[in-house]
């Protein structure tokens, strides 16, 4: 007769917790004094919840890209750890923008145009995510060494999924014009 097998004990349920995410945010503006308004962000970016700041770039002035008539930005990226899906770290940052002053057109007009503070997810760790008002890498972060140059700062390269190394994107499109700001 065949011994029966035994019937595992059943074990309390387990909350699976998301583990965290290394994410690199860009901060960007160009209305108003944004080296203050970026050091400002940098602290609300300390308060977002089941997240750590890791690291900080330099500040930089940088030529307006995009809409080039238009005043010098000054651009920076932040390394965070985070337990929050990318949905989520976005609505904070948008949230963040919006206790700033930043005003969107309705109708999108305002695009590469002057702006009080701008968060962008360039990296959410290795994750390609294309969604509705939600992609990442940044489409743009691969043309754009005013990102680059700050991200460089705090990884000394990276790949950025789908577009290989930030570094050799750098070299590909120069940084002309990046000043590395001077603390006051
Ligand atoms: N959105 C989608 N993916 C993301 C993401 N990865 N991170 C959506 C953040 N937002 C993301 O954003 C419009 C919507 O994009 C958000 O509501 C979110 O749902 P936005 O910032 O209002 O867009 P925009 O400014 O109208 O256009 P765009 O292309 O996002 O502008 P960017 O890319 O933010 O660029 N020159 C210099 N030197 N420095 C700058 O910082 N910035 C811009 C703006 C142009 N030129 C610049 C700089
Ligand atoms: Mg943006």
């Amino acid at each position: 007769m065949m011994s029966s097998v035994p019937l595992p004990t059943p074990m309390p349920e387990v909350v699976l917790d998301r583990s965290p995410v290394l994410a690199f945010v860009g901060l960007g503006g160009n209305v108003g004094d944004s080296a203050v308004t970026l050091r400002g962000a940098v602290h609300r970016l300390m308060t977002v919840p089941r997240s750590r700041v890791v690291s900080v770039s330099r500040f930089y002035r940088t030529p307006a890209w995009g809409q080039e008539n238009q005043a010098d930005f000054v651009n920076a990226v932040v390394a965070i750890e985070t337990a929050l899906p990318a949905r989520v770290l976005l609505n904070e940052l948008l949230n963040i923008e919006r206790d700033f002053g930043r005003e969107r057109a309705a109708d999108g007009s305002g695009r590469w145009g002057p702006r009080v503070l701008d968060l962008d997810i360039l990296l959410y760790g290795e994750r390609v995510i294309d969604e509705p008002g939600l992609h990442v890498p940044h489409p743009y972060l691969h043309e754009r060494a005013f990102a680059l140059v700050p991200l460089l700062d705090l990884v000394s390269d990276i790949d950025i999924p789908g577009r290989g190394s930030a570094r050799r994107a750098l070299v590909q499109v120069g940084g002309a014009g990046i000043e590395s700001l001077v603390e006051r």
